[in-house]
């Protein structure tokens, strides 16, 4: 029998939830050269967490996270905090010779993400992986798209657009950490733009070389404290859109808001190339489409093609016959294979973003701050 990997969780609301639930499925949908054991919970609030581990089926619980640092049982860790905190317990948990897998952006800040990047160096000598929770690589559709690429199928790549379109964020929603840049970094920029960069970087496998202009804006400065009727200062962005190149050559667009009313998840990119063109909208996460412009004028559009094929689709073989569709939580079980498969050193179904990986995202974010702020183009090679 595999020996488990014993594995502790930071965080217990919603992330903690999505990732407690891939970690109690995944062994159960995918067979896995050794599959997680959930050994210890850890969050702030006492009085909920017994609960929240007999529900979940973690063996313990804790609301000092540096507990999960200091056992040596435990080889995996999973942050799933607030961004601020991202850099402070996945440094301290590589120093303490654990997998990391943490949530995304990286960190609230790039200094923060450089420092986990530095860390993260320093633990891959000893065999330490790190992982960041872009789920939405994991959403079958996304990883046919990657595979169409890959095999040429649209060719050179003209053109990305891509937006993250929400309306959670307007007047009546309090003042909780994501709408203070001291937790959250940014605001819909560090949240949002965040999945669609690194969607867009997967997907074309090109780096952003630069960003032509970008556009901050906070409508909503007051709101109020959550629990009281005060109000306090709303200091992140509701929506940032910027404009930027790839290495290749292709142009980009990339929109984020929080306050788009009709749009809830709307998650969806776009690329054309000189042969073909995908999109994919991830309120129909099932769904790729599918444009291969040597059908020509007369038949060519889009094909609606659903990703839900054994042996044809990334993931699909774990899951339900065809067209049986799959979910939000499924991304999260999908890449918590992955990350098992890593440390039992084997291949992923798909590539896994690290540490690294994600700290080019977070240049990109952070570029486009610097465009909307200084009101010019910026280059990544200024962005260090
Ligand atoms: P949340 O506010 O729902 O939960 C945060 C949890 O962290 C709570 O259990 C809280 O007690 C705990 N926590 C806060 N500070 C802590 C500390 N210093 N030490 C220990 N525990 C602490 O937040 P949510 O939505 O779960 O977000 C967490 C992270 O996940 C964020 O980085 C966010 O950007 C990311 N996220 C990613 C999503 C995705 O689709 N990949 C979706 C939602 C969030
Ligand atoms: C809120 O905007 C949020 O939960 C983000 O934090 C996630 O990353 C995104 O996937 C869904 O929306």
């Amino acid at each position: 029998m595999a020996k488990p990997i014993q594995s502790a969780l930071i965080g217990q609301k919603f992330m903690g939830r999505a990732h407690s639930n891939a970690f109690g499925q995944v062994a159960k949908f995918f067979d896995l050269p050794r599959p997680p054991a959930l050994h210890t919970v850890a969050a702030r609030d006492g009085a909920e967490l017994a609960a929240f581990a007999e529900r979940w089926g973690w063996a313990n619980h804790t609301t000092r996270w540096r507990d999960v640092a200091a056992d040596p049982e435990i080889e995996l860790v999973d942050v799933a905090t607030p961004n601020h905190v991202h850099a402070e317990q996945s440094i301290a948990l590589l120093e303490a010779g654990k997998h990391v897998a943490c949530e995304k952006p990286l960190a609230g800040t790039l200094a923060d993400a450089r420092a986990m990047r530095a860390a993260a160096k320093r633990a891959a000598k000893k065999g330490r992986k790190t992982f960041v929770w872009f789920n939405y690589r994991r959403a079958p559709a996304i990883g046919l798209a990657y595979r169409l690429i890959r095999e040429k199928r649209i060719g050179r790549v003209y053109h990305v657009r891509a937006t993250y379109l929400q309306s959670w964020g307007g007047p009546g929603t309090p003042l909780v950490w994501r709408f203070q840049k001291k937790h959250a970094g940014s605001g819909a920029h560090g949240d949002l733009n965040a999945h669609i960069i690194d969607l867009a970087r997967f997907l074309t496998g090109e780096e952003i070389v630069e960003i032509h202009g970008a556009v901050s804006r906070t409508f909503i400065q007051s709101r109020t404290i959550p629990g009281t009727r005060r109000k306090g200062r709303s200091d992140v962005d509701d929506a940032v859109l910027f404009l930027a190149s790839f290495k290749g050559g292709a142009v980009a667009s990339f929109e984020a808001t929080r306050v788009a009313a009709p749009h809830q998840n709307a998650n969806s990119i776009e690329i054309n190339g000189e042969k073909g063109s995908l999109r994919f909208d991830f309120e129909d996460m099932n769904l790729l489409r599918f444009h291969d412009a040597s059908d020509g004028d007369r038949e060519g559009g889009w094909r609606r093609i659903m990703c839900t094929s054994a042996g044809n689709h990334p993931y699909a073989e774990a899951w339900w016959p065809d067209a049986h569709i799959l979910g939000y939580e499924h991304g999260f079980t999908n890449m918590l294979a992955d990350v098992c498969r890593v440390i039992a050193r084997k291949k992923p179904e798909l590539p896994i973003p690290d540490f690294e990986d994600a700290y080019q995202t977070q240049r990109v974010l952070e570029a486009a701050l610097l465009s909307a702020r200084n009101r010019t183009a910026v280059k990544l090679s200024e962005v260090r």
